[in-house]
C-alpha cells in the first residue's frame, strides 16, 4: 500500500533545474536550424525559464553555461532571476571551445594552457559568488585520440592538481560536481570517462566535492541505475544531467527514448534517499528541430513521470518478494508501478498548486510564443556555442 498524499507531496516538492543553452538555437554538426522568438540574451533565457517554472511550477533553478551567458553584473542577472521568480543554478564551466584546447584544458602538457583553464574554472566560482550559486558543474573535453599521444598517468596528475586547486578556493554552502563521459571529442582515452575515475577525484577532494551522472555519457547497455545506488550508497552524486540518446550523446528528451530507464533511475534514487537530499535534477539537453519551451515543459513532465512511478512502487510488497526469492513476484511489484497511469495524479498535483493540468496545452493558450516572436527581433539569437 501506498501513502497518497505522501506520494503528491514529493511530487508537489520535486524541483527540476533546466539548462540555459536548451532554451537557444542548437544543432548537430551538420546544421544549427535556427527558430523564430529564440533568446538572444541571458536574460531572455531566464525568462523562458521563468515561463516554464510557472506553468510547471516545478522548474525554479537554471543552470548558466560560461561564457554562452556571459554577462558584464551576474549580480544583477541573479537580481533579474529573482523579479521572475527563478533562481541561478549550477554554472557550467566550458573549456572546450578555444584553440588553445586542442590538446587538453586542465590536462594539457602546457602549464600555460593549463593555467588559463584553471582561470577560468575559478572565474566560475566568482560568478557562482555574483549570483548565490550553489553548484560548480565541470565537464571537460580532455583526452587523447591517439595511443601515445600523451601520459594518461601524467594528465590524471594535471587534472588532479587542477581540480585542488579549484576546490580550495570554494565558499561555504558551494559544491563541485564533477561530470564524466565515456567518449567525445577524445576517442582514444578520455581523461574522466566513467564514474569510477570521476569518484576517485572527488574522494581525494573533499566531501563537497560529488559526481554528475549526465544519462547520455554511458556505452550502450550500461547499467545506470546501478551506478546511481553505488553513488548515492557512497554519499557522492551530486547531479543528474538529463537527457536520452538511441546512439550516442543524443542530448534528446528525458524519458523520450527510455522511459523505463527513467523509471529504473529514479526508484535508485529513492531507495537511496536521493529525492530528499541535495541531488540536483537537472536537464542537458538540445531542441535542435522541434520547439524549445514545449519540448522543455515535457521533459520536466516525463521526470515527474518516473518519479510518480517510482514513488508508488509497493516497497513493502517488494521487501517480502525479495526476502522470499520470489523473482517473478518481486519483478511485478516494480513493473505494476511502471505500467500505472500517473498522468491523472500528476493533474491532481498540478490542480493542488494551482497550475494547469496540462502545462503544453497551457503554454499553446497562452500566446506566448506569438508574443516573443513579435519581440524578439533584430541581434544575433543566443545558441549552443554561440
Ligand atoms: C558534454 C555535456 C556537458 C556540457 C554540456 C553542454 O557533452 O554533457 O554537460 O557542459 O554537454
Ligand atoms: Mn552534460
Ligand atoms: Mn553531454
Amino acid at each position: 500500500m501506498t501513502d497518497l498524499a505522501a506520494v503528491k507531496a514529493a511530487l508537489r516538492n520535486q524541483a527540476v533545474e533546466t539548462p540555459s543553452w536548451a532554451y537557444g538555437n542548437s544543432g548537430t554538426r551538420f546544421k544549427v536550424f535556427a527558430q523564430p522568438g529564440v533568446p538572444r540574451t541571458p536574460y531572455e533565457k531566464l525568462a523562458d525559464a521563468a515561463a516554464v517554472h510557472t506553468l510547471t511550477g516545478v522548474a525554479p533553478t537554471v543552470s548558466l553555461h560560461i561564457p554562452w551567458d556571459r554577462v558584464d553584473d551576474y549580480a544583477a542577472l541573479a537580481k533579474y532571476a529573482d523579479e521572475l521568480g527563478v533562481r541561478v543554478g549550477a554554472i557550467n564551466s566550458n573549456t572546450f571551445q578555444d584553440d588553445d584546447y586542442r590538446l587538453g584544458s586542465v590536462c594539457h602538457p602546457d602549464a600555460a594552457v593549463r593555467r588559463k583553464a584553471v582561470g577560468h574554472l575559478l572565474e566560475c566560482v566568482d560568478i557562482m559568488d555574483a549570483t548565490g550559486s550553489g553548484d560548480l558543474k565541470l565537464w571537460f573535453a580532455d583526452g587523447t585520440n591517439y595511443p601515445g599521444q600523451d601520459d594518461i598517468r601524467g594528465r590524471q596528475d594535471r587534472l588532479a592538481d587542477a581540480l585542488a586547486e579549484v576546490y580550495a578556493r570554494l565558499g561555504d554552502g558551494q559544491r563541485m560536481l564533477l561530470e564524466y563521459k565515456f567518449f567525445e571529442p577524445a576517442f582514444y582515452a578520455t581523461d574522466v570517462p566513467d564514474w569510477g575515475t570521476a569518484y576517485a577525484h572527488c574522494l581525494k577532494l573533499g566531501d563537497r566535492a560529488q559526481v554528475v551522472v549526465d544519462t547520455g555519457h554511458h556505452a550502450p547497455g550500461t547499467n545506470i541505475e546501478f551506478i546511481v545506488a553505488t553513488l548515492l550508497r557512497e554519499g557522492r552524486l551530486g547531479a543528474f544531467d538529463f537527457n536520452s540518446r538511441f546512439y550516442a550523446d543524443d542530448d534528446l528528451m528525458v524519458g523520450s527514448a527510455d522511459p523505463f530507464q527513467l523509471f529504473r533511475i529514479m526508484h535508485e534514487v529513492l531507495r537511496g534517499g536521493g529525492l530528499t537530499s541535495a541531488v540536483a535534477f537537472m536537464l542537458d539537453q538540445c531542441h535542435n528541430i522541434e520547439a524549445k519551451i514545449p519540448a522543455i515543459i515535457r521533459s520536466v513532465m516525463n521526470v515527474q513521470e518516473a518519479t510518480a512511478k517510482a514513488l508508488l512502487v509497493d516497497q513493502k510488497a517488494l521487501a517480502v518478494a525479495q526476502w522470499e526469492g520470489d523473482v517473478l513476484g518481486a519483478n511485478a511489484v516494480l513493473m505494476d508501478a511502471y505500467n500505472t497511469d500517473v498522468r491523472p495524479l500528476l493533474a491532481e498535483v498540478r490542480e493542488d498548486m494551482g497550475l494547469d493540468p496540462d502545462p503544453v496545452a497551457a503554454y499553446h493558450r497562452s500566446g506566448r510564443h506569438r508574443r516573443v516572436v513579435a519581440e524578439r527581433v533584430g541581434g544575433t539569437q543566443a545558441g549552443w556555442g554561440a
